[in-house]
């Protein structure tokens, strides 16, 4: 692929067009979907990350030539069985904002001993052109969960994550440390090599 070809992030979260700019580097040119306000809502009906990465993609990739990458992310605690999962930006309800969820999320874990409160995060990006999926990506980052949020960076349930390794969470140790091994940054890695490839 022409390095300075533009790829579309199928994304109306700033914060997940950020990370992906910034773990792309200057070498493509990205635009997310403020560029296309005329791009529906593409409801999240699937079961899975990679389904709904897959109707993101597809349908806006529909309304575009350009290489359309969406993201498909969220949080998974072993404690709760996986939730919020597929569910993560709707946890407390549809339309339900950052600290509502995350105040769920402490008030379920309330009762959880440490040594349970595994969890990790795991993206899943789907490339798509024309209507057409052209490959699928994954990542994962293992972590616990706090009991109370800590930090002010990243987004999401970054101030209740600890990563594997660290004792600061997401939020304490800022977008840079973040954007050098999240799930995020593990599955654009995979993308960035077989953009290189194409
Ligand atoms: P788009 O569908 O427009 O991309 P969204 O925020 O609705 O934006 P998702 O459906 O993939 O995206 O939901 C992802 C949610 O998972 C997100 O809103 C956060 O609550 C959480 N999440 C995903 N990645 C995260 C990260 O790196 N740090 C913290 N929370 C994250």
């Amino acid at each position: 692929m022409n390095e300075s070809s533009s790829i579309i992030i199928a994304t109306r979260n700033s914060h997940k067009t950020e990370e992906i700019t910034s773990i792309l580097g200057n070498s493509f040119v990205v635009t997310d979907l403020t560029a296309m306000p005329e791009a529906p809502e593409v409801e999240e009906t699937g079961t899975t990350f990679l389904e709904n990465a897959t109707l993101k993609a597809v349908a806006i990739s529909r309304l575009t030539d350009a290489l359309v990458l969406a993201d498909d992310s969220g949080l998974e605690v072993d404690a709760l069985g996986g939730q919020p999962g597929v569910y993560s930006a709707r946890f407390a309800g549809s339309g339900a904002g950052v600290q509502a969820n995350n105040q769920k999320l402490v008030a379920d874990l309330a009762a959880v001993p440490a040594e349970q409160r595994t969890a990790r995060f795991r993206c899943v990006m789907v490339a798509a052109q024309a209507g057409n999926v052209l490959a699928d990506f994954e990542g994962t980052v293992e972590g616990r969960m706090l009991e109370r949020p800590r930090g002010e960076a990243g987004f999401g349930y970054d101030p209740l994550f600890v990563p594997d390794g660290y004792q600061q969470s997401f939020a304490e140790l800022g977008t840079t440390v973040k954007n050098s091994f999240s799930h995020r940054a593990r599955a654009m890695k995979q993308v960035v090599t077989w953009l290189r490839e194409r």
